[in-house]
């Protein structure tokens, strides 16, 4: 027997939905509430059991959404709170929860808190944020200072001068996005409220962004110097001393009233960390993201460095890290699973191999050898078709603050990159890249808007769309949904521990799953070509899945997956 607890999260598939690119009922070219719930039979059929929903507060947009100006209202581009009411509804109905994104580290600049807070020291709002004094006084264009060397995630630095006060407010992100002062327990009791509003509401649970964030090293001394001049914040503003006293705060307040789920996006944490953050006495949140198997190809090679510098991934490493948290975690905690998300670039394209001929199989093989890893799997809108990245040919077609951010800084202000460069860096990891509107059919625009869509369609949605797989047995939906349905019918896939196998091989990822005398043994070929494999030499057992018609004794084909079960 496994000493897992059994919950309704282990055992649940979750599918992300990014609002502005799902379906677009009425030809503005932005995705809508409206449009998700005339899709969610879609969803139904594929079997997924959660919706983590990306932002749908208003919002200027700045962020597209992960900054929020009123978290009790919807973006009216998206609808309406009836109509958010009714994709609830309608969500329940065909056994679907609806989780929702809670981005609490900050808001957006146009929030009223933030208004109120610019407008003087003595505003009641004033310590909502984030605010303290240059290193020299004055603003920048007469040789003011910020108060440290922080630089912002999406470029420049962390500090904003506003001339009212002649302070600076700390923005992690973009400068529409000022940084919370959770410090303050008046800002901690409106999230509560906000949180428990929309508990009661019926939702389901939170993704909560950057969670991992909200405490901040009061001293904000200056980070360690970049190539670029600025520093880094991590030590300062990730893990920080008060983290887990906020979280349990609002476990109590909160978390703990309703059945939900809640999954913490948590930057630089490391093992010890997330056994705390989502520890079994469920004190904190149920579990983490953990991006290190998403970091494993960042380089310091070439003339920038952080994200934009990358390599292909190499499988023994993406392998060694996910090996590390699935035994890490056992028993104390639990994992989540993800290839990709609507910061990533796609899964086949960074993973698999997005050419004609190894699509199809590579998407298969990937979903396998994440499904059947324990933990709760993610799949991003798309994916479940094998979606690729865009491939951007210009400037033109990016919309990301971020891309835009760090193309204003290395391109064009400081020159240490070439335009080609850059594009050939957002081919690898731009965020744009999972972005792109949902292929639905192969009408116009992919069936996604009527009308023209927010950022282009993918021109392959004529060979990679919905309509042309929900019915074909050989499809990548077909497949996803004969993984969600494995899971759904066998415990072991849940609970079962992860023992891997294999380990020196460069090309096989293989691991057996184990619960009460049964063994489910996954063989994963992340190559081209075929290899020999002797896994299933002595007693093979019965077939659970796999991506060839044909499976041949000793080896595995290129980029085969194959599981069994004894
Ligand atoms: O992301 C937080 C984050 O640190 C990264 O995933 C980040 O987007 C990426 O490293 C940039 O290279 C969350 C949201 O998922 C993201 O969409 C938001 O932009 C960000 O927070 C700010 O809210
Ligand atoms: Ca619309």
């Amino acid at each position: 027997m496994s000493k897992d607890k059994h919950v309704w999260w282990k055992e649940a598939v979750v599918y992300q939905v990014y609002p502005q690119s799902f379906a677009d009922s009425n030809g503005d070219g932005i995705g809508d509430l409206p449009g998700l719930t005339e899709r969610l039979p879609y969803l139904a059929k594929l079997g997924i059991n959660v919706i983590w929903l990306s932002p749908v507060y208003a919002s200027p947009m700045d962020d597209n959404g992960y900054d929020i100006a009123d978290y009790r209202a919807i973006q009216p581009e998206y609808g309406t709170l009836e109509d958010f009411d009714h994709m609830l509804a309608r969500a329940h109905e065909l056994g679907i929860r609806i989780v929702m994104d809670l981005v609490a580290n900050h808001t957006s600049d146009e929030h009223g808190w933030f208004l109120e807070s610019r407008k003087g020291k003595d505003n009641p709002y004033r310590d909502f944020y984030v605010w303290r004094d240059g290193k020299t006084p004055g603003p920048p264009e007469d040789g003011g200072t910020p108060p440290n060397n922080w630089e912002s995630t999406f470029s420049g630095s962390a500090w904003e001068y506003d001339a009212a006060t002649d302070q600076w407010y700390l923005h992690c992100f973009s400068k529409k996005q000022p940084d919370l002062n959770w410090e303050n327990p008046r800002v901690r009791e409106e999230v509560y409220d906000l949180m428990a509003w929309w508990c009661d509401r019926g939702v389901d649970g939170w993704r909560m962004d950057v969670i991992s964030m909200i405490s901040k090293d009061q001293r904000f001394p200056d980070g360690k110097p970049k190539k670029n001049g600025f520093g880094e914040y991590g030590p300062y503003v990730m893990n920080g001393p008060r983290v887990h006293e906020f979280i349990q705060e609002m476990n109590e307040r909160v978390l703990s009233r309703y059945d939900i789920m809640t999954v913490g996006e948590a930057q630089g944490v490391n093992l010890e960390q997330a056994k705390q953050y989502a520890n079994a006495e469920g004190t904190e949140l149920d579990m983490i993201f953990q991006f290190e198997h998403v970091s494993a190809s960042k380089t310091t090679a070439g003339s920038f460095t952080g994200k934009w510098g990358v390599n292909k991934p190499q499988m023994p490493k993406v392998r060694a890290l996910l090996n590390k948290w699935q035994l890490g975690l056992e028993g104390a905690s639990w994992n989540s699973l993800f290839w990709n998300n609507h910061d990533q670039p796609r899964a086949v394209s960074r993973f698999g191999n997005d050419s004609p001929e190894w699509r199809v199989l590579s998407a298969k093989m990937l979903g396998t050898c994440l499904h059947f890893m324990k933990g709760t799997p993610y799949i991003l809108q798309g994916e479940e078709l094998g979606m690729t990245n865009m491939h951007f040919t210009s400037l033109d077609q990016c919309r990301d603050v971020e891309e835009l951010g760090i193309y204003q800084q290395a391109v064009v202000e400081r020159g240490v990159v070439t335009h080609d460069q850059m594009l050939a860096a957002f081919d690898n990891v731009a965020r744009d890249n999972c972005r792109t509107p949902m292929q639905w059919d192969d009408a116009p625009n992919a069936g996604f808007t009527t009308g023209k869509p927010w950022i282009d369609v993918n021109p392959n949605y004529t060979e990679i769309n919905a309509a042309s797989q929900v019915d074909d047995p050989d499809s990548v939906f077909s497949y996803y949904r004969e993984l969600i349905r494995l899971r759904r019918e066998l415990p072991i896939m849940v609970y079962g521990t992860y023992v891997p196998l294999l380990e020196d091989s460069s090309a096989i990822w293989a691991y057996r799953r184990e619960l009460d005398g049964k063994v489910i043994t996954v063989g994963c070929n992340w190559t081209d070509t075929e290899q020999p494999c002797d896994l299933w030499d002595d007693d093979a057992g019965e077939v659970l899945i796999g991506n060839y018609a044909t499976h041949k004794p000793g080896v595995l084909q290129p980029y085969e997956a194959y599981v069994t079960l004894r």
